[in-house]
Parts: C-alpha cells; sequence; structure tokens
C-alpha cells in the first residue's frame, strides 16, 4: 500500500524518488549504479526502491543489463504512476469507506491526499443511505483545502461530477448530470415518468467539510463510480460501466479524472459552463423535494455556487439543495 502523506517531507521526497526510479527504468535496461548517479541516491536506495516497487505489484525484469520496467499493475499503488495532477494517493484493497479514512487524514492536516479503494464494506451515500461498493468499482475521496466560504463549496462538487461524467465519456459512456450531482446514464425511457425516468446512476458524490462560516478548514469530496462491477450487485436504479461498455482501464480512468478535476479547481469559472454542457436536467420538468415543502416546475438554469433555478408558478425559485425527480419533458 502507497500511504504518502502530503505535508511529511519525508514521505513525499520518498514517493518522489519512487517514481523517479520508475521513470529512469521505464525505458531500460539501464544499470543500478546509473539510475543511482542519475538521481543523486544510493545503490542501495535504489534497490529498496525497486524491491518496494515489486512489492507494488510493477513487473521489473532486473537482468544483467540493469532493472527495465516490463509492467505496470492494472491498478493500486499504480495510480500514482503518470497522474499529472497534484495529488498524492493512498491506496487500500478494502476499507470500510474511503471517506471516514480521508476525514481522519484531514483532520490530522493532510491536503491533495485522495484515498481510493477497490472495495468498501461501508461505503455511504448522502443521508447515511448505503453505498454499494464491490470489488472492481472506483471508490475515492479527495481531501482538500480550498480557499472558499463553506457556501461556495457546491462549485467543487460540482467540478467532481463534471469530471467523473467526462471521464466516463472518455470510455464511449454518455454519461449526463443530475442535479446536484449524479453521475446518470440516460435510458430509452428517460424521457418518461417511470422509475427510470432520471436516467441509470453510474456514480454519486458525498462531500462532508468542516469550517466556520468564512472559510473551510477541509472539504471531503467522495466519489463512488460504478465501473467493473456487475449490475446485479447494485441496486435496481444504477447500471455500471461493465454493464454499458465492458471492463475499463480504472487508473486511466481514475487519472483522467483527477487531472480534470485539478484543471476546473484551477479555473472555478469554467465549472457551470461545463455542468450546463453535460446537463440531463436542464430543460427537464422536475419535482424537487425541501424540507419544508415539494417544488415542481421546469429546471431552467444551473447558477453560482451551484444552486438549481426551477421556473414554477410564473416564478424562478432557487434552489439550494434538495432531491431531484424528473417528472415529464416539458
Ligand atoms: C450518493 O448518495 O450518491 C453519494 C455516493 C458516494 C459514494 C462514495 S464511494 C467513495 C466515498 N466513500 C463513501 O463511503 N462514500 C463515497 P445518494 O445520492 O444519497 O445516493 C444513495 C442511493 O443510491 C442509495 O440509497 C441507493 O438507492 C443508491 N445506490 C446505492 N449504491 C449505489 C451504487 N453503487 N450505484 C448507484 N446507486 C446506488
Amino acid at each position: 500500500m502507497g500511504v504518502f502523506k502530503q505535508g511529511d517531507p519525508l514521505a513525499d521526497d520518498m514517493e518522489e524518488t519512487r517514481q523517479a526510479v520508475l521513470g529512469a527504468i521505464e525505458n531500460g535496461p539501464v544499470s543500478g549504479p546509473a539510475v543511482a548517479e542519475r538521481l543523486g541516491i544510493s545503490r542501495a536506495a535504489v534497490w529498496k526502491h525497486v524491491e518496494a516497487l515489486r512489492e507494488d505489484g510493477f513487473d521489473i525484469e532486473g537482468g544483467r543489463d540493469g532493472y527495465r520496467l516490463a509492467g505496470v499493475p492494472e491498478y493500486g499503488a499504480a495510480i500514482q504512476y503518470g497522474l499529472e495532477a497534484p495529488f498524492s494517493i493512498e491506496y487500500h484493497d478494502r476499507i470500510a469507506s474511503t471517506n471516514d479514512r480521508a476525514r481522519e487524514l484531514a483532520s490530522d492536516g493532510a491536503a491533495d491526499v485522495v484515498v481510493i479503494a477497490d472495495q468498501q464494506t461501508g461505503g455511504r451515500g448522502r443521508h447515511a443511505r448505503p453505498w454499494a461498493s464491490p470489488s472492481g468499482g472506483v471508490w475515492m475521496s479527495l481531501v482538500l483545502r480550498p480557499d472558499l466560504p463553506p457556501a461556495h463549496l457546491p462549485v467543487l462538487t460540482l467540478a467532481a461530477a463534471v469530471a467523473t461524467a467526462e471521464a466516463v465519456r472518455q470510455t464511449g459512456v454518455e454519461a449526463q448530470l443530475k442535479w446536484p450531482n449524479d453521475v446518470v446514464v440516460p435510458t430509452e425511457s428517460s424521457s418518461e415518468a417511470t422509475p427510470e425516468g432520471n436516467g441509470k446512476k453510474l456514480a454519486g458524490i458525498l462531500t462532508e467539510l468542516t469550517g466556520e462560516t468564512d472559510r473551510v478548514y477541509w472539504a471531503v469530496i467522495g466519489i463512488g463510480l460504478n465501473a467493473n462491477v456487475d449490475a446485479e450487485d447494485l441496486p435496481s436504479t444504477a447500471t455500471s460501466l461493465r454493464e454499458q461498455v465492458g471492463d475499463v482501464d480504472r487508473r486511466e480512468l481514475v487519472q483522467s479524472l483527477l487531472t480534470r478535476f485539478h484543471d476546473l479547481r484551477s479555473a472555478p469559472e469554467s465549472v457551470l459552463p461545463a455542468w450546463r454542457e453535460l446537463s440531463h436536467t436542464l430543460g427537464r420538468h422536475v419535482r424537487v423535494a425541501l424540507p419544508d415543502q415539494t417544488i415542481e416546475g421546469k429546471a431552467v438554469d444551473v447558477v453560482f455556487p451551484g444552486h438549481l433555478v426551477v421556473e414554477t408558478g410564473g416564478e424562478r425559485r432557487r434552489i439550494q439543495t434538495g432531491e431531484c425527480e424528473l417528472l415529464r419533458p416539458v
């Protein structure tokens, strides 16, 4: 397991050196002493990194001519390898909930760490609803320390939804976004008032945070994406990439998601236009359940920092949060 805590300079150096060793032997063979010299570390250190990488599943040949990277593991520790966005990955084969682990790291001071698991035994949705997380999915949580007031945080949640949908689209699945942050695959009956009228849910997002009125201390954005899992292991309202297009390269999927997320958070003004572009909700007749009332009308826009605008009875209502259900096309 690669545990590299941000803010721990020793661990950061170690991770950087390990990546550098991988880079050095990528087009090998390269001899141990040559790697040592190139990276300015001892031969013993090179050997230790190679052993650790092998333990993480990297196939490293060691012939007379030196080391050569012969194979990268499908997932796990390999997610860090070739990741262009500035996140440290903490990978677990199995964990109760990546959000719980991310919260622990967040309260220890971590930032820009991403906890990823192959399987969750206690995955959570919003309002403590259970989230099915069999082996083969993408269950991940981002630890963030954004310089934002809590009220603006929905922008980041929408950014995560956009990044997820766009990464999914690269696999050939026409994912869309259902306000506030479900990633759905439209079904044939999507435009009808059926239980499937909302499309089938491919991914969901759970954001948790601590902060004061004007400042977020930390935020954890949990993303659950049904990747290489059987649809039978999910609720009947859900679908998976396996069901849609067959199994995908989860490493590539996570890397492109994180890279896109990083681009979006660096240019927050691009989030809403990108969200609208992918929307499944806008232009449709919706019913939104608020804590104290239910609103029905036409969803006409999503505005900063992520509020849904519904046209109802001749007026426009801004809705901050709520369960949104699709009724029928307008
Ligand atoms: C969500 O909640 O959509 C947020 C899901 C977040 C899951 C991630 S996985 C990584 C991280 N670690 C965690 O423990 N959680 C996060 P919500 O909108 O409340 O939807 C929950 C509802 O979706 C459930 O009540 C089920 O009806 C349905 N559901 C459960 N598992 C599902 C799945 N795998 N795919 C699609 N729908 C599911």
